[in-house]
Order: C-alpha cells, then structure tokens, then sequence
C-alpha cells in the first residue's frame, strides 16, 4: 500500500499542562486538581479507579504539602522553565503541530477573579510565539484535568452553575490575548470521562453526596454545564476568528463483543454508543433520546437555563479528535473473566491482543475500526490528538534508548490510520501521546514513558531531568519528512 496522508498531514505530539510544565506555584499560578495528584505506583495495572481516586482528606494533605515528589505534576518535566529545549527537538523531528494544554490556574489562579494573572498570559504567549516561529501549529487544549482546586473546596466544581461564566471568562481573556498566535482549540479533555474519575475532570467528590445516584446526578449536572460551557467557548472562538477550528475531545474506546452470542453483541453495542454519546451532543447539537429517558428513570432533575439547548443547537464543534490507546471487550460473563487495565478504564482481556507493561491491549486493528466508525457517524474531519505505548524503556551503556517497540507500536498504528483514510476517512493530523516523557495522567510516574524523547527522571524526581532522543526520534523524523511514505519501506530496526 503506499501513503494516503493528504498534504499538510498535521504531524505532531501532545502534552498537558498538569503532567509537563511543574511550577504549580511559580509566577502567581494556583493550585489545580492536579497538584494533589498523588504518586501511585503501588495499585494493581487494572485498578483504574484507585489510581485516580481522590477524598476529601487526600486533598486536605496535599494542601497542607508543599511536597514536589510525592505530587509528580507539581514539577512534571519542568517545561514551563525548558520549553524552548523540547521545542527545539520537535522541530528537529519535523513536527506541523504541537497540542499543548492552558492550565487555567496560571491565568486565574482559583477561578473567581476577574483580572488574568498577567505572569500567566505572558508565559503562553511566549510558547505560542516560540512555536510559530519553528512553524509548528499550536492546538491548544481549555481544559485538560487541571481546574482550580478552588473551585471544588468552595464550590461544587462543575455542578455550580457559575463555573460556567468563570470558565467563559477564561476561554474569552485567552482567546483574545492568543487570536492572532492560535487557530485550533479543543475544549474539554476525554470529556466522556467524567464518570470514571468526576474528581480531575469536574471537580466532584463522592463523599460529599449520600448516595451512587446523587453522585451521578451532581456529574450530569456538571457534564451539562461543560456541555455549555463547550458551546459558548465555540460561539466566542468563531466570533473572534472565522478561520479558527474548534474540536470535541474524546476518550474513543472500542469495545468488541466477547462472542458471537447476540447478547454479548448488543452488551458491546451499548458500551459504543455510550461512549459516544458525548460527542454526539457537540456534533449533533442535542442530547440522544436515550438519555432523556434514563434521567426519567432515575428521577434525575438536570437544571438547565433558559437558552442551553439553543445554544448546544447552534454552536456544535468544527472537527472531532480523541484519544486512542487499546481496544476493550464486552462480555456478559464478564465477572468470571481475567481483567486487563486501560485507559481510564478496565477491559475483559482480549485473548487475541498482546498489553503493554501496564497491561493496556495493543490493537492497531482498533484504531481503524475506530475512525470509520466516527467519520460513519459524524462525517466531520478527525484528528488523532492521543495515541501511543506506555513503556518501561531503558538507557544503555552507551546512553542510547533502543525502544523498537515503540516504532513497531506506531509502525502498526500509522498504517492502520493511513488504511482508514484510504477508506475514506478524512483525518487533519494525528499528535502522538507524550511525544516527550511527561508525568503520567493516571498514576503520576515518570517510568511510564511515551516519549520519542527520554527524559532522565524517576518517579521520585530523582535525575539530571535531560533529554535524549530515543531511537523512534529518528524513526518518526523520517516518518513525517516523507508524510509517510518510509510507513511502507521495510522497518529499519
Ligand atoms: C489520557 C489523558 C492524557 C494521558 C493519557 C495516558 O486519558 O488525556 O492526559 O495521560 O491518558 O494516560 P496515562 O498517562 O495514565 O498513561
């Protein structure tokens, strides 16, 4: 097969602010969700939920801490201090866009001020420019797991109804300071993820509710509210710059039916359409009948204001990008199968897939199916903002990463894409997860490496923090030179 990636094929990586810049408390930022992430690298590869649970007496130790070992993302990789040094090695690389994340505590700190933290719009507006001038294309992330702490020990994060207008002043004092550096937006991260860990996505705690039910009505109720916010950040970015792209950002998890048995098949089927459903609502501009139905059953009373659906109605996304890591299987049985970890998620395991070092299933074959499945339901552009291999990678005597695994991981990934977009699948550009070693989303280590750049650090901070091209640097270099085409010369490894 030869390359099918269309000309400005926008080839790049992507990081956090929360898991790459560190200062969590330099330069007038507050603190986020983030900052009392704790280090968690002691729970079993499939414990998703312990790794990214959170009580109220966590958050209370870590406010008392000014620890920057044991809370990973208050240092991260220290980027917000060596950003010119990692841009400079993605532009040696070749990349056409960078996706970073603004971390909303560095413009305002706990969310309720009304004038930006001028260190903050000073330091994003230096990145963007740095960018621009190595020609690499910002796609800048609002929200990526890192609202202000404040906001949920004074609030009831995102099911108070004023962090909608506190975040649109965010999106509206950002959007207007970076109109003419920025042109492509996402707003929430993997915003289907709200019920799988509600505390780093809308700032909702368990323990404060009295039961599972009031727990899953305060997350519609704060998904409703991102919904909206979504909405008017895509109003306000349209308005302010006609050119301008705005995405949805979701957490794509393929499930397959464990058999052929029509119940396993409707069970997987279900599991599909609920992860897609919020996407539907900003593309489609509306929420599914289904769900309607499941708050009657449940007696769940979401407040909406007058105008939110009309707005969800006339401010839908330009484009859809997701996240994509490992397939899942669905089984009706389940409770007797081995389990296997994922991404933000558990799985059945699927006998026929290999898993990485934490146990996610590596499924190249899911990445295509994925894509025709969206472009199928939406048919707008896709963009692949998150995918690749969390791996234990090591240095050698000679100081060199020989992380072959890694360019098989994305060899078969990148293939799988361009066999999609052969098929018929329009994709703007894929930036590939951690394209430098940061502090993982999930358990907060720096052993689990993404990077095609190593970054000499361990999961106690211990380390020079350098950086060393590992050998997929070279690989992916060649990669994105040729747009592709070196996909389908023999692998050089
Ligand atoms: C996604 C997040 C990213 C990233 C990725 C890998 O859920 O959007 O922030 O971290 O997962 O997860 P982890 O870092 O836990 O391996």
């Amino acid at each position: 097969m030869k390359s099918y990636f269309p000309e400005g094929f926008l080839w790049g990586g992507a990081i956090a602010a929360n898991q790459a810049e560190g200062a969590w408390n330099v330069d007038g930022k507050g603190p986020s969700v983030a900052d009392v992430a704790k280090l968690k690298d002691n729970l079993a590869l499939d414990d998703y939920k312990g790794h990214w649970h959170t009580s109220l007496a966590d958050i209370a130790a870590a406010e008392a801490s000014d620890d920057t070992v044991y809370y990973p993302k208050r240092r991260g990789i220290d980027f917000y201090h060596r950003y010119k040094e990692d841009l400079g090695l993605f532009a040696e690389m070749g990349f056409k866009t960078l996706r970073v994340s603004i971390a909303w505590t560095r413009i305002y700190p706990n969310g309720t001020e009304t004038e930006p933290n001028q260190q903050g719009l000073d330091f994003y507006r230096d990145l963007f420019t740095e960018m621009r001038r190595l020609k690499i294309e910002p796609l800048v992330t609002l929200s990526h797991y890192e609202m202000p702490l404040h906001l949920v020990t004074n609030f009831e994060g995102w099911a108070s109804r004023e962090v909608v207008d506190m975040f649109d002043r965010f999106v509206r004092t950002v959007v207007d300071e970076y109109k003419d550096l920025v042109r492509y937006w996402l707003t929430f991260n993997e915003i289907d993820s709200v019920f799988r860990h509600a505390f780093t996505t809308v700032g909702i705690i368990e323990e404060n509710y009295d039961s599972i039910l009031e727990t899953e009505q305060a997350i519609y109720q704060a998904l409703h509210h991102q919904f909206v916010a979504s909405s008017l950040a895509t109003k306000y970015i349209h308005e302010t710059r006609p050119d301008a792209q705005v995405g949805a950002m979701l957490t794509k998890l393929i499930t397959y039916p464990e058999t052929c048995n029509p119940e396993d098949v409707q069970l997987a089927q279900k599991e599909n359409r609920e992860n897609m459903f919020y996407s539907d609502v900003q593309i489609r501009g509306e929420y599914p009948r289904h769900i309607w139905n499941e708050w009657q059953e449940k007696g769940f009373k979401v407040k909406m204001e007058e105008g939110d659906l009309e707005l969800l109605k006339e401010h839908t996304v330009d484009f859809l990008s997701f996240s994509y890591y490992m397939s899942r299987v669905a089984s009706i049985h389940a409770d007797q199968r081995e389990k296997v970890g994922g991404n933000v998620t558990s799985s059945v395991k699927n006998p026929y897939l290999e898993t990485s070092d934490w146990g996610w299933q590596i499924d190249p074959a899911g990445l295509y199916i994925s894509l025709i499945d969206l472009y199928d339901r939406y048919q707008i552009p896709l963009f692949v903002v998150e995918n690749g291999i969390g791996a234990k990678d090591v240095v050698e005597a000679d100081g060199s990463i020989q992380d072959d695994y890694r360019i098989a991981y994305f060899q078969d990934h990148f293939q799988a894409m361009n066999e999609a977009i052969r098929d018929g699948v329009e994709v703007m550009g894929y930036t590939s997860w951690g394209c430098i070693d940061i502090v993982s989303a999930s358990t907060s280590q720096m052993e689990k490496r993404y990077g095609f750049i190593y970054v000499d650090a361990d999961d106690y901070g211990k380390g020079s923090y350098d950086r060393i091209p590992k050998k997929s640097f070279y690989w992916f270099k060649d990669v994105i030179t040729s747009n592709g085409a070196t996909l389908y010369e023999k692998l050089k490894v």
